[in-house]
């Protein structure tokens, strides 16, 4: 049994919908991130990094959603969620989530979490404004290069297809028109009505 430790409106549903493509044997853990339980005791004792996801397994706790959402394709090779015997086509699975993790989720924390490279009020303020203009050139990236389509990496949905579709749910958020990106756009819609995203999606509202 697997335990996932999640939040609302947070890259730990990429996780979350993958542990549904896949059919795995897990449980939720929804952390009140508003309130901080991402902080207490409790909760550092599992990731001591303070943030979600953390997917508890029975050899020891993993995080980093590409890590994770990697480890869940390979314990659930039936499901087909990454090419796991291809390394070619598995590191370019890799490569489109690390850019999702490294840059895209990076250039979006430059929102609300800019206090952690910067005390000075005018570099805080800089960085939030700036924030809208790096992540439209991430999605502008994405759209015109990066996503193959139907799914982005093509034809086979994978495990780059649930991370997108979390990280792109914060555009409007963002202050960045999601329209301005046809095809992310529309993976969007169709993501928004597999089971597995309704099944994961669910448990956060309310
Ligand atoms: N690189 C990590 C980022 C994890 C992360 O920053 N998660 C955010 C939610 S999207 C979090 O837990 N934030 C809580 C906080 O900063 O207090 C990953 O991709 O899993």
């Amino acid at each position: 049994m697997l335990t996932l430790y999640t939040g609302k409106g947070t890259c730990a549903l990429a996780s979350h919908i993958a542990l549904e493509e896949a059919g795995a044997a897990y449980e939720a853990v929804a952390l009140d991130m508003a309130n901080g339980a991402q902080r207490a005791p409790d909760y550092l004792a599992i990731n001591p990094k303070g943030r979600v996801p953390a997917l508890v397994t029975d050899r020891g706790t993993l995080t980093e959603t590409p890590a994770i959402l990697a480890y869940i394709a390979q314990t659930h090779p039936a499901s087909n969620l990454a090419p796991i015997d291809d390394p070619f086509a598995f590191a370019e699975v890799q490569a489109f989530n690390s850019y999702l993790c490294s840059t895209v989720h990076v250039a979006h924390a430059h929102g609300r979490r800019a206090g952690r490279w910067a005390d000075d009020a005018a570099a805080i303020s800089e960085m939030k404004r700036k924030m809208p203009e790096v992540m439209a050139a991430c999605f502008a990236l994405i759209e015109s290069e990066m996503f193959k389509g139907p799914w982005v990496m093509g034809d086979t949905y994978t495990i780059a297809d649930p991370y997108l579709f979390t990280i792109a749910s914060w555009l409007e958020g963002d202050k960045v028109d999601p329209k301005q990106f046809p095809k992310v756009h529309d993976h969007r819609s169709r993501m928004a009505e597999r089971a597995s995203v309704k099944a994961a999606v669910g448990v956060y509202v309310g």
